[in-house]
């Protein structure tokens, strides 16, 4: 649908927010304890959308940092925004073309226009992306735990709120122990492991032995950017590969699908760069019969409300990483929280934009830093602060 997004007056904002993690989140890469967050609020015509940067505090996920990503939204991707003529969230991508890789920062602001145009046309953010589903399937992802006794606490624990799959973060030295003493107590529930990327092909009698688990998948063992090695592992392993670094828009997806560096695909928001190529992705691994699920990227609610409407799609059919608000921050920054049945739901919101109330007031407290960019009108775009003092 067109969408009456930019006619008048646009204020598009970034901000910095700082959120200690309940507890400290360690993969293959790096442990966190504070995130740093970036927020892009857009608002025009009477609505506010929000994105949320997925960027991680250091490039180790991807090459972008909570740094990279503020100098390119306020640098690139905003201003030019601002200056092109978008009649609906669809079209960002175009207007942003100009800028290569970046896909974090790029995601933060897409996603923000998106939220403002579902407001405008009164209709929930996850029907307008093309949603069906009503509920959608929860797993938890667990870092690495200081010991085996601690990491079978938390299990206890997740399981006993009713998620419905497990993904234990795993890395050489951190795994069989770890998969056999789970295993033992628990032999069926649904289990599975991410690597983030942390094995090399030397590691293959070591990845085989995995088979032994019975696990759902094992999420990115090799390299970060890789396919080809990959698709030599899989045909070595009984258990599914899922990528999740590797897999940047559909045509790696495609890639991955035909050459079978994987079975399953994990979709992520902001490393596939917003909702436009989220949905293209999406699209190819229904076609081909590929399951996907949704990716976390220790989101505060803002995100987590889009990773809910993204998740609505059809073929988001395995428990994804996206799970209830209290098991990340002390306080959530939209009301209500999220939550998670006991049966390991979350209920998909019923109502018009993202469904979750921004907490203004929390999110100006937590804010180290912002900018505004607006432009007038379409035809006399007029950048503000750090921009205008370089023109
Ligand atoms: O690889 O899925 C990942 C968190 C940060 C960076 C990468 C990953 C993750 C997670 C956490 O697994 C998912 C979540 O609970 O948000
Ligand atoms: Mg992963």
């Amino acid at each position: 649908p067109r969408s009456t997004l930019f006619p008048y007056t646009t204020l598009f904002r970034s901000r910095e927010i700082r959120m200690p993690l309940l507890q400290p989140f360690e993969t293959s890469f790096g442990r966190t304890t504070e995130r740093r967050i970036l927020l892009v609020e857009v608002e025009s015509e009477g609505v506010t959308g929000w994105g949320e940067c997925t960027a991680g505090e250091h490039p180790s996920f991807s090459g972008e940092c909570t740094d990279t990503a503020w100098l390119m939204l306020t640098n690139e991707l905003i201003p030019a925004v601002l200056h092109s003529e978008i009649d609906s969230a669809g079209a960002c991508p175009k207007a942003m073309s100009h800028v290569r890789g970046n896909r974090m920062a790029k995601a933060a602001l897409e996603n923000a226009v998106w939220d403002a145009e579902s407001q405008q046309l009164g209709i929930p953010l996850w029907e307008l992306l093309g949603g069906v589903r009503k509920k959608i399937p929860c797993g938890v992802s667990l870092g690495i735990q200081s010991s085996t006794e601690k990491l079978m606490e938390i299990i206890e624990q997740e399981l006993a709120a009713g998620y419905q799959r497990i993904k234990l973060k795993c890395k050489p030295g951190h795994d069989v122990l770890m998969f056999e003493a789970v295993r033992t107590r628990w032999p069926d529930i649904v289990l599975s492991c991410d690597a983030n990327g942390s094995y090399r092909l030397k590691d293959q009698e070591l990845l085989r032995s995995f088979d032994v688990f019975n696990m759902l998948m094992i999420e990115q063992p090799l390299w970060h950017n890789d396919f080809y090695f990959h698709s030599l592992l899989q045909r070595q392993l009984e258990t599914s590969i899922c990528l999740d670094e590797s897999i940047r828009n559909r045509r790696d997806a495609l890639a991955a699908i035909e050459m079978e560096s994987c079975r399953i695909i994990n979709i992520k928001l902001g490393r596939v760069g917003g909702f436009s190529e989220a949905i293209r992705v999406h699209n190819v691994t229904a076609e081909r019969g590929i399951p996907a699920w949704c990716g976390g990227m220790l989101e505060t609610g803002i995100g987590r409300s889009h990773n809910i409407a993204l998740s609505s799609l059809q073929n988001f059919i395995l428990p994804g990483d996206v799970s209830a608000s209290a098991r990340y921050w002390e306080e959530d920054i939209i009301e209500p929280a999220v939550e998670v049945s006991r049966k390991g739901e979350i209920s998909v919101p019923q109502v018009a934009g993202r469904g979750f109330e921004v907490k203004r007031e929390r999110v100006e407290k937590l804010t180290v830093r912002s900018e505004r960019l607006h432009a007038r009108n379409k035809a006399h775009a007029e950048p503000t602060g750090a921009i205008k003092a370089r023109a």
